[in-house]
């Protein structure tokens, strides 16, 4: 086990060491964060009392031409306050967030008949700006500024601009993986990392959807990292292309090439931010570390009429979190494994960095123009979470998740994402001229208490200047989600769990640890499945199911939040969570993986196979 010191977060073994340690590294380390981020949000952490902002506060409504009118519109109000609203005309209305919270529900809702006053229930509201209507007479709108308007997290110097990875567009792409010396901080030396291409992350691959693309992967590593395996996550290709974990490796001096075909039963497969990964059996959460990691975008012209930002509006953004020493250089965690060839995880290992990245560089900053900017997050940690948020409290339209466009945009106050999700939003950048916002991670808001907490800090800024950005819109439809007959049965539930083996516990699917020739349920092709994921361990897993377009049935028995209603590829699962999904299997035959996505507990062997077969 690795000792615990100083500035090294690296791989540790309990999960609240890890978490306290990931906290303590930060504060020691840099400005860029505060807080401790398994905690429930602290309020002294995260806002500051604004003594000017009353700690009660009223609005009436006054009878107006359209029903009425709310007095006023734009309201103050200190963090654990109390907001009454008076009804004073004839008619009933509502007082209704427009943001929604992690149930799905508006943050508040409160149905206010004629004649009457309510109380709003607005007390556990973080910092933040809430917009607010009147769900009978739409017309009627205002805001409500709680706290500082955002949450406080002190910040970094935002020293170096974003940078985009070099994009490669061709229908035969070709990228060479070696070792290479990369900017990550804006002075000092460059760091030595694995990449694709020389950069990191690696290039971007931008391809049209629908076309397909071939990717050779040439491997010019240094030979003691041995063979890997290239993963094109969320993506739908054959089960050789898919980066099996076992087989069809690219050892070293040799090369591999790919074929995404972006399509599924013939028709292009949705637009999305994608990535490409190293899939290797043991070995994942190393070479993703070191560097093995690229954002893939797919573009369909038909969103066009949608007239959503794109262009130089469109930015996507890979966040990841790294740890470094001196002279800039990238810690290593897992040296100390490095003579032990075959050795699995142990199921308290987690790789966290003390230094949060963008685009692979800590703490930039990025111009924009007063507008509509659409930004496509991924998180490509290995094991961190975290809750976005803007720092002035404005919320964020998503727009879809990272397998395509939602059926309708969804407005958030901060967004959760675990490792490999992604997220689709819109952020509204008007009357901001000459100002700064800030991308934050939050503590989760959501109230839970046995989840995995998230990280806290500053991750890049904006910086709005110069002439309006050209006009775009987010339309209240987005895309069609395919309804497909779905069996009420469900064929097969996988477990996530942990297990007890002769040589101590290990992370576990259905009580099993992954064996690369072992398959653990069987599909037939072109048929339709509902499947259960359900978490029975005390601790949160990000599962991941390869391959298929996969759609969120119910989560823990409900129908599923707002964000969760478009394509999914990787869910959350706090302790005791379900979510019940279905898939068509459509083209590909052959073995795909099911894990979860914190690669330290995928490395431990939580992984299985799902077959599909022309007969069962
Ligand atoms: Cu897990």
């Amino acid at each position: 086990m690795l000792s615990l010191s100083g500035r090294i977060a690296g791989r540790v073994a309990a999960t609240t060491a890890a978490l306290a340690l990931a906290a303590t590294a930060v504060v020691l380390d840099s400005q860029a964060s505060s807080g401790v981020p398994d905690a429930p949000r602290p309020a002294a952490a995260t806002s500051v009392a604004d003594t000017t902002q009353p700690s009660t506060a009223t609005i009436t409504i006054q009878p107006a031409t359209f029903g009425g009118r709310f007095t006023p519109r734009n309201q103050e109000l200190a963090p654990g306050g109390t907001l009454t609203v008076v009804n004073t005309t004839a008619f009933t209305h509502t007082f209704t967030s427009v943001a929604v919270g992690n149930d799905g529900r508006p943050l508040f809702n409160v149905r206010i008949p004629a004649g009457t006053t309510r109380t709003i229930p607005v007390a556990g509201l973080s910092d933040g700006v809430y917009s607010y209507y009147c769900a009978i007479h739409p017309g009627m709108t205002g805001t409500l500024t709680i706290g500082s308007g955002g949450p406080v997290v002190s910040a970094p110097k935002f020293r170096q601009p974003l940078v985009q990875p070099p994009r490669l567009h061709g229908q035969h792409i070709r990228i060479v993986m070696r070792r290479a010396k990369v900017r990550v901080f804006p002075h000092g030396p460059r760091t030595p990392m694995l990449t694709f291409g020389g950069t990191f992350p690696g290039p971007t691959i931008v391809r049209r959807t629908g076309e397909d693309t071939k990717v050779t992967f040439v491997n010019r590593l240094p030979r003691r990292y041995g063979a890997v395996t290239i993963h094109q996550h969320a993506g739908h290709q054959q089960s050789r292309y898919d980066g099996q974990p076992a087989s069809f490796l690219i050892r070293h001096g040799k090369k591999r090439t790919y074929d995404y075909p972006l399509t599924d039963a013939s028709k292009p497969l949705p637009a999305a931010l994608r990535f490409y990964h190293d899939h290797r059996m043991d070995k994942t959460a190393r070479n993703n570390w070191l560097g093995l990691q690229g954002m893939f975008l797919t573009t369909d012209p038909r969103e066009k009429r949608l007239g959503l930002p794109h262009g130089r509006y469109d930015i996507p953004l890979a966040i990841t979190d790294r740890s470094f020493g001196k002279h800039n250089r990238l810690r290593n965690p897992f040296k100390h494994m490095a003579h032990m060839p075959n050795m699995n995880a142990a199921p308290g290992m987690e790789t966290v960095g003390d230094r949060v990245l963008v685009n692979g560089r800590f703490a930039p900053y990025q111009r924009v123009r007063p507008g509509l900017y659409r930004l496509q997050i991924l998180n490509s940690s290995l094991f961190s979470s975290y809750d976005f948020a803007l720092s002035d409290g404005r919320p964020f339209r998503q727009i879809g998740t990272g397998s395509g466009l939602l059926p309708h945009p969804v407005v958030r106050q901060d967004i959760l994402l675990g490792p490999a999700q992604r997220a689709d939003v819109v952020v509204d950048f008007r009357g901001l001229r000459h100002k700064n916002v800030m991308l934050l991670s939050i503590p989760r808001t959501d109230g839970s208490t046995d989840g995995t907490g998230t990280r806290t800090a500053a991750l890049m800024q904006f910086r709005v200047r110069g002439q309006a950005a050209p006009k775009a819109r987010v339309p209240l439809r987005l895309a069609r989600i395919q309804h497909y007959k779905v069996p009420r049965r469900v064929s097969k539930t996988w477990r996530f769990g942990l297990s007890k083996g002769r040589h101590g516990s290990y992370w576990s699917i259905n009580g099993k640890r992954y064996n690369p020739k072992r398959v653990d349920h069987r599909v037939r092709l072109g048929s339709t499945e509902r499947w259960k994921l359900v978490n029975t361990s005390h601790f949160t897993h990000y599962v991941h199911l390869h391959e298929e377009l996969w759609r969120t049935l119910e989560r823990d028995g409900r129908r599923p939040p707002p964000w969760e209603r478009g394509y999914e590829d990787t869910w959350k699962l706090d302790p005791g969570e379900s979510v019940e999904v279905a898939a068509r299997f459509t083209d590909f035959t052959g073995d795909f993986m099911i894990h979860c996505h914190m690669l330290d507990h995928e490395d431990d062997g939580m992984m299985a196979t799902f077959k599909v077969v022309r007969r069962r």
